[in-house]
C-alpha cells in the first residue's frame, strides 16, 4: 500500500478571504466608495445584479468566522484590507474606525493561535483614485505605499501581501471589462500593470525600511502554460502566452527587467514602455521575502495561440481542472527564480452546493480536488519546491466578482437570506489534513 503523504510538521495550514467578497457593511463606520461599488451599480456588470453590499456580513460577524477558523484547526487566516476603510478618498488622514474593525480582527485571531497573512490591496480601489486616472496614474502607485505605510504601523501583522493577481486586474479589469473598472484597451492595459507593479515594489520597500522582521511579497495568480499539441506553432504560442501570465509579472520582480518578447508585443499595442523610468524597475525588483503563488488552471493554446480545453471544467468556465499544473508551476518557479519561499495563497473550486435535508453539503467533488492538488503540491516539495504553507480559497462562500453568488467556491456554506454558515464536508476533511499533516 502507498504511504500517505506527510507534510512537514511546520507546515502552515490556512484559509483566504478578500474584503470586498465577504465584508459587507460598504456604507458604514466611513467606508468611502470603491471601483468595485461602482462596477457592480452598472446594470449587466454583474449576473444578477448584485454587489458585495451585504455579502456573508462579515464586517458584522467576523467573530463566528474567527471561532470557525479555529475550529477548524487552522494556523493561517489571509484576509484583506479595505483601502476605502483605512482611506475613504484613497489619500490623507487614516479613518479610525476602519482600522479599529482590522485591529479587532488581528486581536481575535491572536487570541485564538491563528497567524494573520494580510493582503493591502484585493481589488477596491476607492473610487477617487479611480476618478484620477486609478492605475494608469502613477501617482496611484505613490498612494498606495502611503496607505500600506498606514497599515504596517497600525497592525501586528508579520507577514504581508501587497497586490492580489496584478494579472488579473490587467486583463479582467482594463482588456477584457469583466470586472472594475471595466475597459476594453489593451493599450490602458499595460500601463496599469507597470503601475500595479511599481506600486508593489514601493510598499514592500517602506516594510523594509520601517520594519525589519517581517516579510512581504506579491500574490500572483500563475498558469503553467502548455502546447496543446506538438507543432512548433504550438510551442511557440504558449511560450508567448507564458509571458503574458506569468514572465509578465515574475521577471520584473525577481530579475528586475520585463521579459523582452513580452514588452515587444505589448509596444505594439500600446505605450507601456514610456512609462517605464530610471529607477523603476530597481523599485520593482526591491526583494521580496516570500511569494504569494495562487493556481487555479494551467492554459492549453494551439498553435493559433488559441486557448483550448483539453481537461474537466468546473463550474467556473475558465477552470480547467488539472492538478498537475500546481505540481509543474511550483517546480518550475523554485527553478527559474529561486530564493525565495513560497506559499500557496490560493488554491479552490466553485462548485453547485447545497445543504441536504440533515443538514450536510456533501461537496464530494470540491474533495477530489483538493485532494489531487494537496498531492501535487507535496510531489513539488518533494522535488525541492520550498512551501511553507496552503490556504484553500475560500474559507466562507462569497462575492464571486462578476458572478456575483452563484458561484460558491467556499469550505463554508453561507444562506445569505439568513446568514447561517455551515461547514460543507470538505471543511471536516480540511480539518482532518489540517490536524493530521497526512493526505490520505
Ligand atoms: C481569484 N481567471 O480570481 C481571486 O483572487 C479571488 O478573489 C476569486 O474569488 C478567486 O480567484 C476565484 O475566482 C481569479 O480568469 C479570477 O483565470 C479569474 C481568474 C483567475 C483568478
Amino acid at each position: 500500500m502507498k504511504s500517505p503523504a506527510r507534510f512537514p510538521a511546520d507546515f502552515v495550514w490556512g484559509a483566504s478571504t478578500a474584503a470586498y467578497q465577504i465584508e459587507g457593511a460598504t456604507t458604514e463606520d466611513g467606508r468611502g466608495p470603491s471601483v468595485w461599488d461602482t462596477f457592480c451599480a452598472v446594470p449587466g456588470n454583474v449576473r444578477d445584479g448584485d454587489s458585495g453590499e451585504h455579502a456573508a456580513d462579515h464586517y458584522h460577524r467576523y467573530n463566528e468566522d474567527l471561532d470557525l477558523i479555529a475550529d477548524l484547526g487552522l494556523g493561517s487566516y489571509r484576509f484583506s484590507i479595505a483601502w476605502p476603510r483605512i482611506q475613504p478618498t484613497g489619500s490623507g488622514k487614516p479613518n479610525q474606525k476602519g482600522l479599529d474593525f482590522y485591529r479587532r480582527l488581528v486581536d481575535g485571531l491572536a487570541e485564538r493561535g491563528v497567524r494573520p497573512m494580510a493582503t493591502l490591496f484585493h481589488w477596491d480601489l476607492p473610487q477617487e483614485l479611480q476618478d484620477r486616472g486609478g492605475w494608469e496614474n502613477r501617482d496611484t502607485a505613490e498612494r498606495f505605499a502611503e496607505y500600506a505605510e498606514i497599515c504596517f504601523d497600525a497592525l501586528e501583522i508579520r507577514d504581508w501581501l501587497t497586490i492580489n493577481e496584478p494579472k488579473t486586474v490587467v486583463d479582467c479589469g482594463y482588456r477584457f471589462g469583466t470586472h472594475a473598472p471595466g475597459f476594453k484597451d489593451d493599450a490602458r492595459a499595460f500601463v496599469a500593470c507597470h503601475h500595479l507593479l511599481l506600486a508593489h515594489g514601493l510598499a514592500s520597500r517602506v516594510l523594509h525600511e520601517r520594519h525589519p522582521g517581517r516579510r512581504i511579497g506579491p500574490a500572483l495568480n500563475l498558469h503553467p502554460t502548455y502546447p496543446a499539441d506538438d507543432t512548433p506553432e504550438a510551442r511557440e504560442a504558449a511560450h508567448h502566452q507564458d509571458g503574458l501570465e506569468n514572465r509578465l509579472y515574475l521577471d520584473p520582480i525577481f530579475k528586475g527587467r520585463y521579459p523582452e518578447d513580452t514588452l515587444r508585443w505589448i509596444s505594439e499595442r500600446g505605450p507601456m514602455a514610456d512609462h517605464i523610468l530610471d529607477g523603476d524597475l530597481g523599485v520593482i525588483s526591491e526583494p521580496i521575502d516570500v511569494l504569494g503563488v495562487q493556481y487555479y488552471t494551467p492554459v492549453f493554446v494551439d498553435g493559433k495561440g488559441e486557448r483550448v480545453f483539453l481537461h474537466e471544467r468546473a463550474q467556473a468556465e475558465w477552470l480547467e481542472i488539472y492538478p498537475e499544473g500546481l505540481h509543474d508551476i511550483l517546480v518550475r518557479v523554485q527553478r527559474d527564480y529561486p530564493g525565495v519561499p513560497m506559499v500557496i495563497t490560493e488554491n479552490g473550486l466553485a462548485v453547485v452546493d447545497g445543504v441536504d435535508a440533515d443538514g450536510r453539503v456533501r461537496d464530494e467533488r470540491r474533495i477530489a480536488y483538493l485532494r489531487d492538488h494537496l498531492s501535487a503540491m507535496h510531489r513539488a516539495m518533494e522535488a525541492g519546491a520550498q512551501v511553507e504553507g496552503y490556504h484553500v480559497w475560500s474559507l466562507l462562500d462569497n462575492f464571486e466578482w462578476a458572478e456575483g453568488y452563484s458561484q460558491r467556491f467556499g469550505i463554508v456554506y453561507v444562506d445569505y437570506t439568513t446568514q447561517k454558515r455551515t461547514p460543507k464536508d470538505s471543511a471536516l476533511w480540511y480539518r482532518d489534513v489540517v490536524k493530521s499533516g497526512e493526505l490520505r
